[in-house]
């Protein structure tokens, strides 16, 4: 079935609600430039059913390799023309021929976002156990091996066209005592130090804080304070990442993305949404009005420091579970993600300022919250339609019958790599 014959049968609707929307705002046009320069990046590990140390249960038809990886997010960015961009895990996706993973990408019109260093397990064959972490550890031959690593996954983005690494650690220790912090902390900093010689001139790296798991006393990257020490000592290549999932209860994600932003340090995102720690579950399933404050003070601080908001941040997700199909959560997910941008958009920026400036608290709470009651949908919608996208991606998948064609081609018990 074409998209275009999908879309047929749900024009009429749509019509109806995108002209009242449009009626509603005199942005309409600017925010449709914007929603449609908007790409978010798909994680690599999150195309097949992620599972949890309990089991795992796949849904079929997932991919095999990089290259039906990269068919995967083709076929959501060409329902959604808003997930132009991958984002890819070594060694779970190491190239075996870049040119061709490149032209393949290109076809798709996909680019290649952050690449993921992975230093938090043992692969077949390694040397040396990061069993009691990589940066960080005692052992000097441990800390060079994952600086090699690192320097290894620079190698194969670079090969890509890709222009950013994030590392993402789990060092840290379980018990009190067992780790000097200090030393941790100086070990991991020389390490990160040799990484960032190794980096291009136009590449950023992007270290990836989170408060807990694996390890659960200590976590040597384990908030953006440190994350921010660390990137500042690095230097100016250097960015703190914020993973959704990776805060203690109740942080206030928002206020730490703004202070982050003022300071030129912000790197990017792991989107995603949680109840408990790291849940990553779909992005806007739990905290919808979370995620729209963090907006709120992306487009703000963005806008602030004349910033691209298309551009000059890494938008990525990083989700993981065992009960969706994977293909139909990263629609959900990226939906989720273009109306709560579309939200924090159509804030009234004056009235907000004016609002905060007289101490007029319902007036500031009233105009937030009259962007986060404003039904989008028919926004993002069009913006997908004159992007030659789908009215609704879901439905199209489903009525297309998409992972039946794929359990067809690739089988129902398929291992995807990934957490
Ligand atoms: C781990 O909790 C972090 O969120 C990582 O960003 C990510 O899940 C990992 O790098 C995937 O390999
Ligand atoms: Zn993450
Ligand atoms: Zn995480
Ligand atoms: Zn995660």
């Amino acid at each position: 079935m074409e998209i275009a014959q999908h879309n047929e049968s749900l024009l009429a609707a749509h019509q109806r609600a995108f002209n009242y929307i449009a009626g509603e705002t005199d942005q309409t046009e600017a925010i449709l430039n914007k929603l449609a320069a908007f790409q978010v990046a798909i994680p690599s590990w999150a195309l097949g059913t992620g599972g949890t140390r309990f089991g795992r249960f796949p849904a079929g038809g997932e991919p095999r390799n990089l290259e039906e990886k990269i068919e995967d997010i083709g076929l959501l960015h060409k329902l959604n023309q808003s997930s132009g961009a991958i984002s890819l895990h070594i060694p779970w996706d190491i190239p075996s021929n870049p040119a061709n993973i490149r032209a393949l990408a290109a076809e798709h019109g996909i680019r290649f976002d952050a690449m993921n260093s992975n230093t938090f397990q043992d692969q077949p064959g390694q040397a040396l156990s990061y069993k009691f972490g990589s940066l960080q550890h005692v052992n000097k031959a441990i800390r060079q091996q994952a600086i090699d690593h690192n320097i290894e996954v620079i190698k194969h983005g670079i090969e890509l066209g890709s222009d950013s690494l994030t590392v993402w650690l789990s060092d840290g220790s379980c018990f009190p005592g067992q780790l000097n912090f200090r030393q941790a902390f100086q070990h991991t900093l020389e390490g990160l130090q040799e990484i960032y010689k190794a980096l291009p001139d136009n590449w950023k790296v992007f270290v990836e804080y989170k408060a807990f798991e694996p390890n659960f006393y200590s976590t040597t990257v384990g908030d953006w304070g440190q994350s921010l020490l660390y990137a500042g000592k690095l230097g100016p290549k250097a960015y703190t990442l914020v993973d959704l999932g990776h805060h203690l209860p109740n942080a206030n994600i928002e206020q730490i993305v703004a202070l982050l932003l003022m300071e030129g340090k912000l790197g990017g995102f792991h989107f995603n949404d949680s109840k408990y720690g790291d849940d990553d579950l779909t992005v806007g399933s739990i905290k919808p009005y979370q995620l729209f404050l963090i907006f709120n003070e992306l487009v703000e601080g963005m806008d602030a420091r004349g910033m691209n908001h298309a551009k000059d941040l890494g938008w990525m997700i990083d989700a993981s579970h065992n009960v969706k199909d994977p293909l139909e959560d990263l629609l959900q997910s990226v939906e989720a993600i273009m109306l709560t941008y579309a939200q924090a958009l159509l804030v009234d920026r004056k009235k907000l300022a004016a609002a905060q400036l007289n101490n007029d608290v319902v007036t500031a709470q009233e105009v937030l919250q009259q962007a986060f009651r404003t039904d989008v949908r028919a926004l993002v919608a069009e913006a997908r339609l004159r992007a030659g996208g789908s009215l609704n991606p879901l439905g199209y998948f489903r009525a297309a019958k998409v992972r039946a064609q794929l359990i067809k081609k690739r089988g129902l018990k398929t291992v995807a790599t990934g957490l």
